[in-house]
């Protein structure tokens, strides 16, 4: 059993795990789940060195990329994802809000840029974006790239002409989540399936726009489960350049309000592990922070965790916001990353 050696075989499967590190983007398939799992069930140091070998090889080990979150149009989800506040299946209390204005938006994003912000992150509650609003959304991506940030938005499902749209825009991120497992997918949402993100996320690559596509932890979903999501992103034609990994903010009202949460350590394995398996990927330490001790944030980024979103709010939840997280990457080290340097 691997737990009991003293010494990790790195030389799981077929070939070296350092061997297929290095062929990232030829292979067809670079990690197996059977891999995943002996990496996964490492002892703990042995799997936070290797993460974090892996980690500096390919980032400054003390740079973390920030970005800030926007919710453009709040509310009144048709889609029942069981973990959501804006799902108007699930009686959470949240009001809902029409699309915001372009105007309002460049200047959240102004703000957002000086504090400190380089990427800005706008989301709407919806199934997929309605053909009537996509001049509003180009208005508002152009807008923001006027200001010097990077843009992302996550507005649902895209075909191929909407994801060409935002591309032409200069969209630079497109963020859409698996969420979790295959398996467990069904469990967490009915409303589209694990097939139908697969696609969105193609559409968004054929398009030219950087990725980003993650999932949450502690959902009620097994350690395989888990496994299992980040193998599928691993092994996307392209792996995503930016893996959100959110632990669940349990929303009252909402089906999973009452889920059992994450063990801590099993979190922290699971960055080290989207880490190893996407050594390039910026791994983000997403929503939950603020149920997160510094000390657990401090092992996340040490397991190879290099972005955050920065603010008080996510898109309805609470994060930590700028006081905390300033302190906390003073007593770390850590800086901004410079993303004229990163990528
Ligand atoms: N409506 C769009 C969609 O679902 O694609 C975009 C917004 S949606 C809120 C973006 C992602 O946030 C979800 O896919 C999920 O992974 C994450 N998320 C939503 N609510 C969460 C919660 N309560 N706790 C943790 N993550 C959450
Ligand atoms: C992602 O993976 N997490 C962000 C972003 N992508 C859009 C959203 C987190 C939402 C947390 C719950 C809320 O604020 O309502
Ligand atoms: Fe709607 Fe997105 Fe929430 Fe699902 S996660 S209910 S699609 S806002």
């Amino acid at each position: 059993m691997l737990r009991e050696q003293t010494r990790p075989d790195f030389s799981v499967g077929k070939g070296s795990l350092d061997g297929r590190i290095r062929d990232e983007g030829t292979a067809t398939e670079r990690f197996s789940l059977d891999d995943a799992k002996i990496i996964y069930n490492f002892p703990f140091n042995d799997l936070l060195f290797q993460a974090q070998s892996v980690h500096r090889e390919n980032f400054d080990p003390n740079a973390v990329q920030i970005s800030r979150l926007l919710s453009i149009k709040t509310g009144g989800c048709a889609e029942d994802c069981g973990y959501c506040s804006q799902s108007a299946r699930s009686p959470t209390g949240l009001k809902a809000s029409r699309l915001m204005m372009v105007e309002k938006v460049l200047a959240e994003a102004s703000k957002a840029k000086a504090e400190g912000a380089s990427r800005y992150c706008m989301g709407a509650a919806w199934r997929s974006p309605k053909d009537r609003d996509m001049d509003t959304l180009v208005a508002m991506v152009e807008g923001v790239k006027a200001l010097g940030l990077e843009t992302c938005m996550t507005l649902g499902m895209l075909s191929p002409d909407q994801a060409a749209t935002l591309a032409g825009a200069g969209l630079d991120y497109y963020n859409h989540n698996i969420d979790t497992s295959e398996e467990f997918y069904p469990q967490v949402i009915t409303t589209r399936t694990f097939a139908d993100r697969l696609e969105t996320l193609a559409n968004v690559r054929d398009a030219g726009m950087k990725v980003c596509a993650g999932g949450i932890l502690g959902m009620g979903e097994t350690t395989d489960d888990r496994i299992s999501m980040l193998v599928t992103l691993a092994n996307l034609p392209e792996p995503p350049e930016s893996v959100p990994i959110n632990m669940l903010i349990p929303i009252p009202g909402s089906r999973l309000a009452n889920a059992e949460p994450v063990d801590p350590i099993e979190f922290v394995r699971t960055i080290a592990l989207a880490r190893i398996l996407m050594p390039r990927t910026h791994v983000r330490l997403s929503a939950g922070r603020t149920q997160m001790s510094d000390e657990m944030q401090a092992l996340c980024f040490f397991a190879g965790a290099n972005s955050i979103f920065s603010g008080d709010t996510l898109l309805t939840a609470e994060n930590p916001g700028e006081d905390h997280d300033a302190a906390l990457f003073r007593r770390l080290g850590l800086k901004p990353m410079d993303m004229g340097l990163s990528q």
